[in-house]
């Protein structure tokens, strides 16, 4: 189909910036798109009326970078993640339109308190961490630096649980961001594909030809596109977050609801709902469920489907594929792509199976997020076969090929040949994801220098001795827009008005803040911001729990998914552990602090849900402890998610990144942390390593064991009970965990916990115990000197600027995508 323009078509009246005129867009959307007067508008509805407005201004910046892109005949690259974890979008996207000034005057003439309005806007929680907010800074860091991306996932209904804390235990309840509508999106009814489970595949035998193959699904259903347009620094483009919602090809068997069965009338609607109903919760450990995996294939099927179209359109022919096409799968989730690319190219757009897979690996890229091997998706083969019986077969071939391959020409073992197979043999028959991402794919990278170098070792040691020239690395950023400018405001207005403006196109500028950094004024003003933010944060926490804190102790700040290898334990037993010595020592000129947790667990996940309990029991003890005279507070934030990271961060002292070294890939919470002033306490584990490069060893508060450290006490089997016994601090704080100070109610809940800490001591928490303790005392005489305090905390401002996502995205851009 081409584009018909008819040159006399007026054009839509343009959309004017200033404040006059943003006001009365307004007014004229809550009038005309919401149907209320501003006497009766609840604050839902200005809030409605406010993202039309914005989302006008956006769209004629959408529309020329969609024009420009199809033009120019450019390469577009297509990021697929299942998860999108993207909070709100109202601030940011006024950000990236430089209309803070104008809205805040429209709001003025209005008489409507924009700050207020801004909070009631949902977080889109369509992720469960890292990996879903890494993706989010990705898509506006492709927008900032002008590359034409779409990203493809699932419209969720539901996205991550609501987190709540009842008697100090995780209730999980459903959130439901669209209760209100999602004015952000363009539901596209037009661009939807067919979706197939299930059922044979057929053979028409071809006279001198190869034979074909015709998938005969049971099931069928429409995946649906909706459209969100996603706004880069200054509006340079607008790029497309493209997410798919199920629907049932006919919504009412109409035959069955006429003979009375009403309920097996509404059953394909009802399969189809549930398909994109719920984001799993689970990260690290996969689900492992049929619907996972049908929500998998769903999302990319559709988006192939979608990309494939796209092309043909404005290329017709395939075997462009790899110059014009560059599709990035974000982890192993839409690693069935590969095989989904291979039934198109060869069942629909008729290339022969060779030339399919050159197109296929040559198109494809892939970023690992985890080392952790019971992450690694792998699917019962009888599984994968009912769903996807046309996949399997080409599983099958694609396997054959590379094994072949891998035994004639690179000459490798049984042992390599059984690990480098599409399948794993060993037991029940699985299909593994993560070897199918990798082959599939012409660059596998990971997301910081030490998981990379981990990933060669570990996971991948023969697929990359198979293709050593493969696995690269592309370490993790932020994007500086959200995770300084918006959620740090004062922090911002500080440093434009000393450095100037140029940090906010190129994050490294913030190097000029070096200058200034033994500058006594301008430590003050810095350590006045700070501040200001604590406060920020404790009114936070007298709202929402009641409790009073102060704004100048020291704020020692976890914030991330609870996992026994990120060690929210080690850090809580440090807590007990100061506890005793303030008791014991109260002569002593403690500094005082407030330690904040904030975090969810997998529903599933017993210790992770155990830890919280115990960090909220050993929160109430010590709180309302009067012989510790406020000197240590704990305080566990409820509901952790993107806007209470926006709170949290700019508000900390000290961030507390103290992962098991070689179990965290790179870590992003890291970076936002000391790029909002804060000093590091943390391990030698992900981009920690490349962090304490950046901004200088001595500004950020190192400890523990090395990777190679943890593996070789692994190995050779370390002595936990013996370093246990060996440590006077950490005997007595254990000794109260387990015999239950904390836990009157029930003496013995933590006992097993805290066994596992004698017996294997699997991630660490008691190896590192004593250096983690030495850190903190170091810590707190470093906070004693206040000036010496400030310069770190600058520094590591002035320094983090390389941690950008622009950065980030420009590797990927150079080496990955050759866009
Ligand atoms: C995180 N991974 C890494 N996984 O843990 C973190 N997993 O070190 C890294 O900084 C971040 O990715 C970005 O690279 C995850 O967040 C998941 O969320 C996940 C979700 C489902 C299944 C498995």
């Amino acid at each position: 189909m081409s584009i018909v323009t008819n040159p006399d078509l007026p054009l839509p009246p343009p959309r004017f910036t200033d404040a006059e005129h943003l006001a009365s867009s307004i007014i004229e959307k809550l009038t005309y798109q919401v149907g209320k007067n501003s006497i009766v508008a609840q604050p839902h509805d200005w809030l409605r009326a406010i993202i039309l407005a914005i989302r006008d201004r956006i769209i004629d910046n959408w529309m020329e970078s969609t024009t420009r892109t199809y033009e120019a005949g450019s390469k577009r690259v297509y990021y697929l993640s299942l998860e999108f974890l993207i909070g709100r979008l109202l601030r940011d996207s006024i950000s990236n339109l430089e209309l803070v000034d104008q809205i805040n005057e429209a709001m003025g003439k209005l008489g409507v308190d924009l700050a207020e309005i801004a909070q009631l806007e949902p977080d889109a929680a369509l992720g469960n961490g890292g990996l879903g907010r890494l993706a989010a800074c990705f898509m506006e860091s492709m927008a900032t630096v002008d590359i034409p991306a779409y990203g493809y996932g699932i419209r969720y209904v539901n996205g991550l649980f609501r987190q709540e804390i009842a008697d100090g235990w995780q209730v999980e309840l459903p959130e439901n961001w669209l209760a209100h509508g999602n004015p952000w999106e363009f539901h596209r009814r037009e661009s939807s594909y067919e979706i197939y489970f299930g059922g044979k595949v057929d053979i028409i035998e071809q006279r001198g030809a190869e034979p074909k193959y015709v998938w005969k699904p049971a099931e069928r259903m429409m995946a649906e596109a909706y459209d969100t347009p996603v706004v880069g620094w200054r509006a340079n483009r607008v790029n497309t977050l493209r997410l798919w919602s199920a629907e049932p090809i006919d919504p009412i068997l109409l035959d069955k609801f006429n003979a009375g069965d009403h309920i097996g009338a509404l059953q394909e609607s009802t399969k189809a709902e549930t398909l994109t109903r719920v984001l799993y919760p689970a990260d690290a450990n996969p689900a492992g469920q049929e619907l996972r995996l049908r929500q998998e294939y769903f999302f990319s099927s559709a988006s192939l489907q979608d990309i494939l179209r796209r092309h043909m359109q404005q290329f017709n022919d395939i075997k462009l594929l790899p110059e014009k096409v560059a599709i990035h799968l974000n982890d192993t989730h839409p690693a069935v792509s590969v095989i989904e690319m291979m039934r198109l190219l060869i069942d629909i757009y008729g290339v022969e199976f060779d030339e399919a897979w050159e197109l296929t690996v040559a198109t494809f890229g892939y970023t690992n997020h985890t080392l952790l091997p019971e992450a690694l998706e792998t699917w019962p083969v009888p599984l994968f076969e009912r769903l996807f019986p046309r996949h399997m077969q080409l599983i099958y071939a694609v396997n054959a090929k590379i094994l072949l391959h891998a035994r004639k020409e690179a000459g490798a073992s049984d042992e390599a040949i059984r690990q480098i197979s599409l399948i794993d043999e060993g037991g029940e028959r699985r299909v593994r994801m993560g070897n199918i991402a990798f082959l599939g794919s012409h660059s596998i990278n990971g997301v910081s220098a030490l998981h990379t170098e981990l990933m060669k070792d570990t996971v991948f040691y023969n697929l990359h001795r198979l293709h050593p020239d493969r696995i690269n690395n592309k370490t993790n950023g932020i994007t500086p827009r959200r995770w300084l400018k918006e959620c740090n405001p004062k922090l911002t207005a500080l440093i434009r008005e000393t450095i100037g403006d140029d940090f906010l196109d190129d994050a490294e500028k913030l190097q000029a803040l070096n200058d200034v950094a033994e500058d006594s004024s301008f430590q003050e003003r810095f350590e006045a911001v700070k501040r200001e933010n604590k406060v920020r944060l404790s009114n936070l926490v007298g709202e929402r729990l009641g409790t009073r804190i102060d704004p100048n102790a020291m704020f020692d700040i976890q914030i991330k998914r609870i996992h026994e290898y990120k060690r929210q334990l080690l850090n809580i037993i440090e807590a007990v552990a100061l506890y005793d010595q303030i008791r014991s020592h109260p002569e002593m000129d403690w500094v005082p602090r407030v330690k904040f947790f904030a975090g969810k667990a997998a529903p599933s996940y017993h210790n992770a849900k155990l830890i919280i309990k115990l960090a909220n029991d050993v929160a109430r003890v010590i709180n309302n402890d009067p012989s510790v005279r406020g000197l240590l507070k704990i305080i566990f934030v409820p509901n952790y998610n993107v806007s209470t990271a926006e709170v949290m961060i700019p508000a900390a002292d000290l961030s507390e990144q103290i992962s098991t070294a070689g179990m965290e890939a790179s870590g992003t919470g890291n970076m936002k942390f000391a790029i909002n002033g804060a000093l590091t306490i943390g391990t030698l584990d992900g981009a920690n390593v490349e962090m304490r490069d950046w901004v200088g060893a001595e500004n950020i508060v190192i400890f523990g064991l090395t990777a190679d450290e943890v593996d070789e006490a692994r190995a050779k089997g370390h002595n936990p009970r013996e370093i246990i016994e060996g440590s006077k601090e950490l005997s007595q704080a254990l000794s109260a965990i387990s015999s239950g100070v904390f836990s009157h109610d029930d003496p013995g809940r933590y006992t097993e916990l805290v066994g596992g800490l004698y017996d294997h001591d699997w991630f660490m928490v008691a190896a590192d115990f004593d250096a983690y303790a030495a850190a903190q005392r170091e810590v707190d005489a470093i906070w004693n000197d206040k000036p010496a305090w400030n310069v770190k905390a600058i520094r590591n401002t002035a320094r983090m600027g390389w941690f950008s996502s622009d950065r980030a995205i420009r590797e990927y851009a150079r080496d990955i995508w050759r866009v």
